[in-house]
This record gives structure tokens, C-alpha cells and sequence, in this order.
């Protein structure tokens, strides 16, 4: 009996949205397949539990041959683009190595889609970062691109570049412009987990080779047993990435290709999201916290809020978990992960 199944093919399935997106399509009985960096040492990320249900093919965004090659053979209905280099600060330092994989990386992808699967429905990862330094509170998917550190650069250039491709060549590509998602899966890199993981680390009295690695390769606490954060005030709006993955979804199952906001509408401080870790371990932030300046950025972003009227009306998405049960949620797995 020939597979009928439809066929998804995920870049950054290795990430934390590409683990969330795997099992979704996998509930919903896809064949999924996964573009995997080679690595000196295997390493299938946030989907090992998944990785004898996906099939997966080496290869990277830098390179436009494995990417024609891959598509011609898959064939897939959907491609979930994904893949890139994701950090903010990170972007910073390495400017160069960003433009080429989150701006350039879904260029190819484009080219490989215009070339190989006209027929593929593709989604590209845009997010709320382009909106930058814009001063018009809250952002929908008519708000001017203001990108404002070199991450939000290379993603302005996937964005456009989408749009061009989807008018230019009548295909069908789709862009989420997603706020802000976290999970118990997100890296340490970013704020949300390390503080998660901070909080709980003091909690459970971690030390030495017990605590667990955070930003810039360095335990979640420091010699004096605090947690290290830059600004406090940065404002974000946050929420599940589990919740997101649908939208994605829904996304490519549209009538035509658009653009499209998705987020929570609600802002918080990292400061707030401190003050709600540690009071899920009994604990006074204020306590376990001080500022390390080096966490802050040359310019920071905000306030970002989303207006994701148009998805909520014409897609029926909307998020299913507060903010209070996120970070619920990212402190009691750190917490049975650690203990
Ligand atoms: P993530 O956890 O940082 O995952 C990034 C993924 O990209 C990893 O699987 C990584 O593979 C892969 N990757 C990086 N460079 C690559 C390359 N050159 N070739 C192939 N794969 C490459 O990111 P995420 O939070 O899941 O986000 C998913 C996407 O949504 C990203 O494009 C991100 O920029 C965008 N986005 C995220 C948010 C958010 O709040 N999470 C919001 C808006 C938009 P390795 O495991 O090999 O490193
Ligand atoms: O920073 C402040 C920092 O690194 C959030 C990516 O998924 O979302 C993410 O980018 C805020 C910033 O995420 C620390 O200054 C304070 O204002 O968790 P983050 P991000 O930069 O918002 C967007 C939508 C994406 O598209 C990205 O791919 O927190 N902050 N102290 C800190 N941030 C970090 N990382 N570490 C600190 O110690």
C-alpha cells in the first residue's frame, strides 16, 4: 500500500519550536522529516525521544545543494523553515555567521522551494524582533519593520525576501511573525530558562559540577551562589511555545499565503518573571539576583506587544496558556529534571 501520508520536512527540528512542531505533526499521523546538523558527536537536541519516528537528513542552511537535493527526494506538502542562529546577543558577536544562516539560510530554502517543489507550502520563522526600535504599541502584521540588532537584520531579509517570492513567483510561502515563546525546552541562553533554572538550582542548593550550564558557557549561578541577569526592566510578551506550534500550522493550512502576528498581547518584565520563578520555590528574588551588565544589550527592543487580532479572527488560534502557567511550568520541570 503506497504511504499516503502527508509529508513535512522541518529545519531546527532540533530546537525547541522544531521539537513541539515534530510531535504536532506527528499526532496529526505526518511523516516528518528533520534537517540535522552533522556534529563530531551525535546530537538530536530537544527531539532524541521522537528520533526513531523522524527521519532525519545531514545537512545545513549554508549549503543550497543538500537543501535542492533533499527537497527533490522528500517531496514534502509542508516545509516548517525554522533553522537558524536564534540569539539575539549571540547575533552581536556573530554578525556575519547570522546574516548567512537566518537570512541568507532561508533565501536558499526559497530558491530551493522556486526550483525544486514549486507545489511545497513553506513556512518561515519572522518574529517580533523586526518590529525593533518602532514606537507604535501594539504591533500587527501592518506595523513598519524597524529591525534593530543584526538578528532582526537577517530576519528582515528572510521576511521581505518571503514576500518577493510568494508575489514574484506565485508561491506559497507563509511568514509567523511570533512574539516571544518559551517552554521547559527553550535554551538556557535565553532569560526565561535561565532564570527557571536559577531559581532552582539555589532552591536545591546546586554547587560546582552540579549546576547546570547556562549562558556564555557558564553555570546558571556564580562562585557567590547568585543568579546574574542584565536588564530588568526589558519588557516582553511571553508565551508556550507548544501553543505556537499550531499556529504555524494553521498558517500553511489557509487559503492563500500571508503574513501573520501571533503572540499573547500581555507584557511582562524579567523582573516580574523573576519574582514569579522564585515564588514557585518559596523564595524572595531579591535575594538571589544582581545585575551583571554584561547580559545588556547595545540597544534594546520593546516594549514588543502583540496585536494578533488577525489570527485570532480569521484562523481561530489563540493561546491556551497564561503567563503564571508558564513559568509554573518551566520551574517544575527544572525542578523534577534537577532534584
Ligand atoms: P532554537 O531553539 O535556537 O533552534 C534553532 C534551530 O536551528 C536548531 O535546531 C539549530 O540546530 C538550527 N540551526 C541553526 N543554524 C542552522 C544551520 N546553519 N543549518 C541548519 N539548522 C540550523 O530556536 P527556536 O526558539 O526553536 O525558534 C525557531 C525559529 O523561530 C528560529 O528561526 C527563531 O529565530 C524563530 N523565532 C523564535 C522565537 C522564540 O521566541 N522562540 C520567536 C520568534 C521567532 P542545532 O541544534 O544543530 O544548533
Ligand atoms: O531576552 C533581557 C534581554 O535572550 C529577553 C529569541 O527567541 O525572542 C528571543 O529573543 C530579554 C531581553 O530573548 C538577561 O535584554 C536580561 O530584553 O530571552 P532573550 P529575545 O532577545 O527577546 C525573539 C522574539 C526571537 O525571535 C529570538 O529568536 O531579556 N535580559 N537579562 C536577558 N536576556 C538574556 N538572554 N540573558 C540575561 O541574563
Amino acid at each position: 500500500m503506497p504511504d499516503k501520508r502527508k509529508i513535512a520536512f522541518i529545519t531546527g527540528i532540533t530546537g525547541q519550536d522544531g521539537s513541539y512542531l515534530a510531535e504536532f505533526l506527528l499526532e496529526k499521523n505526518y511523516k516528518v522529516h528533520g534537517l540535522l546538523r552533522r556534529n563530531s558527536n551525535p546530537s538530536y537536541g530537544n527531539v532524541a525521544h521522537l528520533r526513531h519516528e523522524i527521519e532525519f537528513s545531514f545537512g545545513d542552511l549554508a549549503d543550497p545543494a543538500c537543501l535542492s537535493m533533499y527537497l527533490a527526494k522528500i517531496q514534502p506538502d509542508e516545509i516548517y523553515n525554522l533553522g537558524a542562529l536564534s540569539h539575539v546577543h549571540e547575533s552581536w558577536l556573530q554578525p556575519l555567521a547570522t546574516a548567512d544562516q537566518t537570512g541568507l539560510g532561508a533565501l536558499r530554502i526559497y530558491e530551493a522551494v522556486r526550483n525544486v517543489t514549486p507545489r511545497s507550502r513553506l513556512y518561515q520563522a519572522s518574529t517580533s524582533e523586526l518590529f525593533g526600535k518602532t514606537k507604535i504599541i501594539p504591533q500587527n502584521e501592518d506595523t513598519p519593520i524597524h529591525p534593530a540588532n543584526p538578528y532582526a537584520a537577517a530576519k528582515a531579509l528572510a521576511h521581505f525576501d518571503a514576500q518577493i517570492y510568494r508575489e514574484s513567483f506565485k508561491l506559497f510561502i507563509s511568514t509567523g511573525i511570533l512574539f516571544n515563546h518559551e517552554s521547559p525546552r527553550r535554551s538556557p541562553d535565553f532569560v526565561t530558562r535561565k532564570i527557571s533554572l536559577g531559581a532552582v538550582a539555589i532552591k536545591l542548593g546546586l554547587k560546582g559540577g552540579r549546576l547546570p550550564i547556562a549562558q556564555g558557557g557558564r553555570p546558571v549561578i556564580n562562585a557567590l551562589g547568585k543568579l546574574e541577569l542584565g536588564n530588568l526592566d526589558a519588557q516582553r510578551d511571553w508565551g508556550f511555545a507548544g501553543d505556537y506550534v499550531e499556529a504555524m500550522w494553521l498558517i500553511l493550512h489557509h487559503d492563500r499565503p500571508d503574513d501573520w502576528v501571533v503572540g499573547t498581547g500581555q507584557v511582562h518584565t524579567v523582573r516580574q518573571f523573576c519574582e514569579a520563578a522564585f515564588s514557585e520555590v518559596g523564595l524572595n528574588w531579591q535575594d538571589h539576583v544582581v545585575i551583571n551588565p554584561e547580559w545588556n544589550r547595545p540597544t534594546e527592543t520593546g516594549p514588543l506587544v502583540a496585536d494578533a487580532s488577525k489570527i485570532k479572527r480569521i484562523l481561530g488560534w489563540k493561546p491556551k496558556t497564561s503567563f503564571k502557567q508558564l513559568v509554573s511550568m518551566m520551574v517544575h520541570s527544572d525542578l523534577s529534571r534537577l532534584s
